[in-house]
């Protein structure tokens, strides 16, 4: 599936803004039918939960409605019609007037509805959209729902942040010519100073000729070819680098044998290769650390909305520190941030909304599961088959993305439990055979060791979360120091490939400060990264480290959060906490190292 973009063929009417809203507990039957009676209207993109002050609507649990008119743009006739949601969390049931047009779920991908033979051009219709917040063990991530002693219904799930929902991301409506351009792959490599480019089309429609151009970024084409599927050559190729982004755009278009444009699409991409070798994390066959964090979508209000300033400006936070890189903990991000990305030269590991395919989390630090996770009643049933179509529909979207270096499949697995091995040898297997060229890698969780771990030779790079000095040996960063080695080095030697943190950090009150190590204090939180980063310096097969967590976001409510997680290195309003300035020193090798 294509990101919608206009083109010569191509056009697009946004959607963006204030549509009426109603729980479903409160609309009528079948409300798609008419018009909501409701006072209600809220924003799209955002989440509605934080947008009233009414508790009911923010701790809803089913189904609300937001409806809006749209007039489909005269000029369409003959087109082809195309509605698509950036994302709706986490199911969608969408209509047009009376009808259902298209239903999904998993809360973090695209998908599109064709409405050409259901509107017309010049008309007005009624779009109305379902979306339901709950989690089950049949989604992802997973949760359960049940039901309080007054009969309301409540959700509890396996992972901290909030279960922010709603439309969270651009609606388009897109106009394409009948016959066109459906997908397109683009696979990039080196021979000595040119760039290859392997590219696939999928077009639509008649017999008419695929022509195809790759342009640099001062409008030149560099190399041209027809048909669905071939090679470019771009000679003296300008690679895209971690802060050094260079694009070139693919130019598609589909002619007529008269010479006639019927479609043209473009597709920008970088030239770069990724490589795992031995220990080492290779871009461009160069050796490659991570510096930078787990992130979550998060903002004040717009919970998980989309929000280009907060884009801008968390991009330039991230810069500003050093970092080159980070998570898209623990679902993927809006395509508007790896387009970002894909232009500042950002690098980014694309995390799948599995988080919480792990009991153990209910048994606290003992990490005993109450039942097996991999039971079929639990994990071990359908939740394989979810998980692959989420791996399906992210590799779908994020495949030609330069500053997606590695798929990770999962967010603290059990992966020590019996069934995991069984569990994700055939995600594995998918994965490597829709993208053959991208690393994969998971996040082990605390109760996962060395000793106990039962899939980490399937991947190709170790990503370890660890929490010594902070849910363990609380306050006693010597200690903490000694296990941590232990554990890093143990998997370093088991496996013998790159290793590297993907979750490390303290909760932290800004303006509470000690002499000691006080947990909660701005010093402790510095000090605790600090003693990390020694650990780190001393492990040869260490590629990476990323702090958890950018900035602070919000949680479900629980007797160990204070109005949220406060492990952010910023605020959630953006503020630096001291443990900035002291990852800045690290990263921008102010303290020497570089
Ligand atoms: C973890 C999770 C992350 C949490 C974090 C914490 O291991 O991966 O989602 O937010 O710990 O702060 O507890």
């Amino acid at each position: 599936m294509l990101s919608p973009r206009t083109s010569p063929t191509r056009d697009i009417v946004g959607l963006d803004g204030l549509w009426r809203f109603a729980l479903d507990s409160r609309a009528t039957a079948e409300p798609w039918r008419a018009r909501l009676d409701t006072p209600l209207e809220a924003p799209v993109p955002a989440s509605y939960n934080d947008l009233f002050t009414d508790p009911e609507i923010r701790d809803h649990v089913g189904v609300v409605w937001y409806q809006r008119e749209v007039r489909v743009p005269r000029g369409w006739s003959g087109q082809r019609v195309v509605l698509r949601f950036g994302s709706v969390t986490h199911a969608a049931q969408v209509y047009v007037d009376d009808r259902l047009v298209t239903e999904h779920t998993g809360g973090y991908t695209p998908f599109e509805a064709d409405l050409t033979d259901v509107v017309a051009p010049g008309a007005e219709f009624r779009l109305t959209a379902g979306v339901d917040n709950r989690l089950t063990n049949e989604t992802l991530p997973p949760g359960t729902v049940t039901t309080g002693p007054d009969g309301r219904p409540r959700q509890s799930y396996l992972h901290d942040f909030y279960n922010y929902a709603g439309i969270a991301r651009p609606v388009r409506l897109c106009s394409t010519p009948r016959s066109h351009v459906e997908d397109i792959t683009v696979v990039t490599g080196r021979d000595g100073s040119a760039g290859v480019v392997d590219y696939l089309v999928e077009a639509v429609g008649g017999a008419e000729e695929v022509r195809v151009r790759a342009v640099d970024e001062a409008g030149a084409t560099v190399a041209s070819s027809t048909g669905t599927e071939g090679s470019l050559r771009i000679e003296d190729v300008t690679l895209w680098r971690p802060g050094a982004a260079y694009l070139y755009d693919l130019i598609v278009e589909l002619v007529c044998p008269d010479g006639k444009l019927l479609d043209s699409y473009t597709q920008p991409f970088g030239v770069r290769t990724v490589e795992v070798r031995g220990t080492d994390f290779l871009i461009n066959g160069e050796p490659f650390y991570f510096t930078g964090f787990g992130k979550h979508e998060d903002t004040p209000v717009r919970g998980k909305g989309h929000d280009d300033a907060y884009l801008v400006h968390d991009f330039q936070l991230l810069d500003w520190t050093g970092a080159n890189s980070f998570r898209t903990a623990h679902y993927p991000y809006a395509e508007e941030v790896l387009d970002f990305a894909d232009r500042h030269g950002v690098v980014v590991i694309d995390e799948t909304a599995a988080v919480g395919l792990n009991l153990g989390v209910q048994g606290g630090l003992t990490g005993v599961p109450p039942t097996p996770t991999f039971a079929p009643e639990n994990f071990g049933g359908v939740m394989g088959d979810v998980h692959a179509q989420h791996l399906r529909e992210l590799i779908e979207r994020d495949k030609n993305h330069p500053s997606v270096v590695m798929w990770c499949l999962a967010n603290e697995p059990a992966s020590n439990e019996e069934g995991a091995r069984e569990y994700f040898e055939p995600l594995v297997e998918l994965v490597r055979k829709l993208d053959p060229t991208r690393p994969l890698t998971y996040a082990a969780v605390m109760f996962a060791t060395p000793q106990n771990d039962r899939i980490g030779d399937l991947f190709d790079v170790l990503s370890i979360n660890r929490y010594y000095g902070w849910y363990l040996f609380t306050g006693d960063l010597a200690t903490a120091e000694t296990y941590l080695e232990q554990d890093l080095r143990g998997w370093a030697e088991r496996f013998g490939k790159p290793v590297m943190m993907s979750e490390y950090g303290a909760d932290t009150q800004p303006g509470l400060h000690s002499v000691w190590d006080a947990p909660w204090s701005e010093e402790y939180q510095s000090d605790l990264l600090a003693m990390y980063h020694r650990v780190f310096d001393r492990i040869p097969a260490f590629v990476g480290e990323h702090v958890w967590n950018f900035a602070d976001f919000q949680t479900s409510a629980g007797i160990h959060r204070v109005d949220g997680n406060k492990k952010g290195v910023f605020t959630r309003e953006r503020k630096p906490k001291s443990a900035a300035f002291a990852l800045r020193r690290r990263w921008q090798g102010l303290d020497g190292r570089k």
